[in-house]
């Protein structure tokens, strides 16, 4: 996710740019324009294990020894082929399932169709994608685009319930020609009452400084639903998270309700309008809050510093 982060640093060179949070519109973000992506078309391989974490977690990792719950974010453009050769290191059967993706039933990640792995072994599952455009008959056919995540089908059940709720899941983010790509992605997984899984009352924690421009994938797992929230920062309910300019209907949002299964994503400049702080995000579910659904989205002063947060406090 380094690719802007040239720009980035070119521009905090210049020194006289970081000194004010200016509030116009022209200056209130990083002063070069974007960089966005490329068109896709390429045909890309990776390998994927599904391990077991010390803690006793499931985890996916693009190398033995390194998987992480969630699982690595796996960024294609719109027109990419993804092949995936996936290897079950678990003593039981696993899978990897995607949503969003065209991809061939033999793709699909479920004992149904028998396109499971079973422990030790390997399968490579390819995923397709395809631009927007129109179909001989005229309608018009959505592209790839867009916040979507893969995860098991297998373990525990036949919807992998088990292993959903141990870690085995991750963010994939299809980016369509065009689109403004960030300095540094998130992700953000309610499954069940944990982040991540893991019980908090504060993280996990995201960290950057003003003018950064993040952005997060939040994706919804297990049994309930809940309401995401971010304090300080707004964004689009669209399929960027931004918008596209002054016309763009879409609706400006801090909160969002999210259930199993959904997935969204969206960009902000950190700080913008609102200076440094410990941010926090949280179901707003309030019982789900009090419970620990919390986590801080820390934003540092180009100094470093957060103002009013202790960080020894918090770890
Ligand atoms: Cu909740």
């Amino acid at each position: 996710m380094d690719r802007r982060r040239f720009n980035q640093r070119v521009l905090l060179g210049g020194a006289v740019a970081a000194t004010s949070l200016s509030l116009t519109p022209e200056v209130a973000s990083a002063g070069l324009p974007a960089s966005t992506a490329p068109a896709g078309g390429e045909v890309r391989h990776i390998k994927l294990y599904a391990e077991k974490l010390a803690d006793g977690q499931l985890g996916y990792g693009l190398a033995k020894g390194k998987a992480t719950v969630p699982g690595p974010l796996i960024e294609i453009n719109e027109g990419d082929t993804l092949h995936i050769e996936f290897e079950n290191t678990l003593d039981v059967a696993a899978s990897l399932h995607v949503h969003g993706m065209d991809y061939e039933i033999t793709s699909d990640g479920t004992k149904l169709n028998k396109s499971h792995v079973e422990p030790g072994g390997t399968r490579t599952y390819t995923w397709r994608t395809h631009a927007p455009g129109r179909r001989a008959d005229g309608t018009w056919r959505e592209g790839s685009a867009g916040y979507w995540h893969y995860h098991d089908h297998v373990v525990g059940t036949d919807h992998g319930t088990g292993g959903i709720r141990k870690g085995l899941y991750g963010p994939v983010i299809v980016r369509r020609q065009g689109d403004v790509l960030p300095d540094m992605t998130h992700t953000i997984v309610f499954n069940d009452m944990m982040i991540n899984n893991k019980f908090a009352h504060s993280g996990p924690n995201f960290e950057a400084t003003v003018g950064d421009r993040v952005e997060f994938v939040m994706i919804t797992h297990g049994e309930f639903y809940h309401t995401f929230h971010m304090h300080g920062h707004r964004w689009a309910d669209n399929r960027t998270g931004l918008l596209t300019g002054p016309d763009d209907p879409s609706r400006v949002v801090d909160n969002k309700i999210v259930g199993p299964a959904d997935s969204f994503g969206f960009q902000l400049i950190a700080g913008e309008g609102v200076g440094a702080g410990a941010w926090m995000y949280h179901c707003h579910v309030q019982s789900h809050a009090d419970m620990g659904m919390v986590g801080l989205f820390l934003v540092k002063k180009k100094d470093g510093t957060i103002p009013g947060y202790e960080q020894h406090d918090h770890g």
